[in-house]
């Protein structure tokens, strides 16, 4: 057997079919880097993000390996079988595939491997794989303690470089797929190694992500961090997802700003505290005004997560997230109506109530018209509301949002890059509107 493997991220396809497939990004995935640098060193290697490039199905690799985030799992599917025809080894991780293996295990691939395998758990499945003795499935724990291979994103044009720190969350919110996978834990890295990551993305770009699910799982380890990146005089200008309770520290907001920090991704999901209870997500509505008026004065723009379609939620919802979204602390608005993927709490939940709508799990792509767009489509029968009418109080309070005077408003700021940036991420927002009613025969 030829020691060279193939690793391959899919695109996904859209509702009419089509790959998604273009040549930027705002973020991507670091599962890629993460995998290059875990490859044995005497074993060939190469990559392909099929967002950007396309397959090479007459490649001499032995092992095809293929990641899947989410709906890409379909793709990866038909990847997986057409190599399988071909007669290669392949295996498959990630997200989705730790969801759907009873899909993959069957007929899809020869093995699945669940966790985030480190160079020694990358040995182990290439000499498993060269003496064709590969398990069906593997379960490893987290290692991420060794520095990425950044040269595999260095010729994208990727907007935000990421960077990771943590693994994990720990909340464990009944509608979150990492609260599913992870359970409230969370692993956190060796801060030389996020430092070693920074740098080699110094060299390639000037912003970065954070694609951690929360920086803020730990406080220490956060601030620890933060000096670090100040003392190695990493100059980038970044983001990163955080739970709302850290506009409750200033200490850490100040920290944040000086080391880069420009702009937080928030999940507030609802202005219903019953709703937040209800998904076992533990902080207080009442909270968020302070909370984010602290963190703008801190210099940190705020760019809010919310859902709609909870068991709360009414016709009259769209209204009440539409006053909170415009009072002026959000710039970037995140919307999404809810949807029950399977693996998390809520999706079993309504499943017991009989309240989804549909049976397989890839319908739940059918929705997604741009790279990563909003969820508009109304998967399960909602409390209070019926479907349509939660699809409609969806679209209305988009479109009321899209109208270029809120644009503006949410936009403004005194950095002139900062504000072209939210100016280019909220006409966007209203791209997906004017996509979304189109798909609605508006
Ligand atoms: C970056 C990102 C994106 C980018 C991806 C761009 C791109 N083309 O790469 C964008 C913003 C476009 C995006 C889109 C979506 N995303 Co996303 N995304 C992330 C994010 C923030 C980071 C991913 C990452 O780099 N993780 C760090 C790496 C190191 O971990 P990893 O990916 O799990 O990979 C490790 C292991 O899984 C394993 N592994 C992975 N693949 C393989 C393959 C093999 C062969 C092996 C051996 C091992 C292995 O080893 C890796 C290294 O440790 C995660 C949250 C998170 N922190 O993971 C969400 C997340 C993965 N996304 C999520 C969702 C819901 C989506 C969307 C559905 C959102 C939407 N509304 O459309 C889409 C679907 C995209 C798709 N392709 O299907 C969910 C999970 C979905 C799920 N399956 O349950 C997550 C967990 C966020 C969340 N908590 O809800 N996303
Ligand atoms: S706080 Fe965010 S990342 Fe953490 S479990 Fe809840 S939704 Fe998921």
């Amino acid at each position: 057997m030829k020691k060279k493997i193939y690793y391959i991220q899919p695109t996904y396809q859209t509702s009419d079919g089509t790959l998604l497939k273009g040549d930027s990004l705002y973020v991507h995935s670091l599962a890629m880097p993460a995998l290059s640098a875990a490859t044995p060193s005497d074993w060939e290697k190469n990559i392909t993000l099929q967002y950007f490039e396309d397959i090479d199905y007459d490649t001499d690799a032995s092992v095809i390996a293929i990641t899947s985030m989410g709906y890409d799992i379909a793709q990866g599917i038909e990847i997986a079988r057409e190599f399988r025809r071909r007669n290669k080894t392949v295996i498959f991780g990630g997200y989705q595939a730790h969801f759907s293996s009873h899909l993959l295990i069957k007929d899809v691939c020869d093995c699945v491997v669940h966790g985030n395998p480190g160079p020694e758990d990358m040995r182990k499945i290439l000499i498993d794989a060269e003496s064709n003795q590969l398990e069906r499935e593997y379960h490893f724990g987290i290692d991420i303690n060794f520095p990425f291979d950044y040269s595999v994103l260095a010729d994208k044009k990727i907007t935000f470089m990421p960077v990771l720190s943590s693994i994990g969350c720990i909340n464990d919110c009944d509608f979150c797929c990492t609260a599913a996978v992870y359970k409230g834990q969370c692993r956190l890295r060796k801060i030389e190694y996020v430092i070693e990551d920074l740098k080699s993305i110094s060299r390639i770009s000037k912003k970065a992500g954070f694609v951690d699910n929360n920086i803020y799982n730990n406080r220490k380890y956060l601030l620890k961090l933060l000096k670090a990146i100040i003392d190695n005089e990493i100059k980038l200008k970044w983001g990163a997802q955080v739970t709302i309770d850290i506009g409750d520290d200033p200490e850490i907001l100040d920290y944040l700003y000086k080391a880069g920090c420009r702009l937080l991704f928030i999940g507030m999901e609802t202005v219903n505290q019953e709703n937040l209870a209800g998904v076992n997500k533990k902080y207080l509505v009442q909270s968020y005004k302070e909370r984010l008026r602290n963190i703008n004065r801190s210099g940190i723009k705020v760019a809010g997560y919310f859902m709609f379609g909870f068991d709360n939620d009414t016709t009259e919802t769209p209204q009440m997230l539409y006053d909170f979204i415009s009072s002026g602390k959000i710039s970037l608005p995140i919307l999404n109506i809810l949807v029950p993927v399977p693996g998390t709490r809520i999706f079993q939940k309504l499943k017991q109530e009989n309240r989804l709508l549909f049976e397989e799990e890839q319908e739940l792509l059918k929705n997604n018209s741009f790279y990563n767009s909003a969820c508009n489509t109304c998967f399960y029968i909602p409390k209070l509301m019926t479907a349509e009418e939660a699809e409609n109080g969806f679209l209305e309070l988009y479109g009321k949002l899209a109208g270029y005077s809120q644009i503006i408003k949410r936009s403004l700021c005194f950095n002139p890059f900062m504000m072209a940036f939210l100016l280019g991420m909220n006409i966007v927002f209203r791209r997906e509107y004017l996509d979304m009613r189109k798909k609605h025969k508006l």
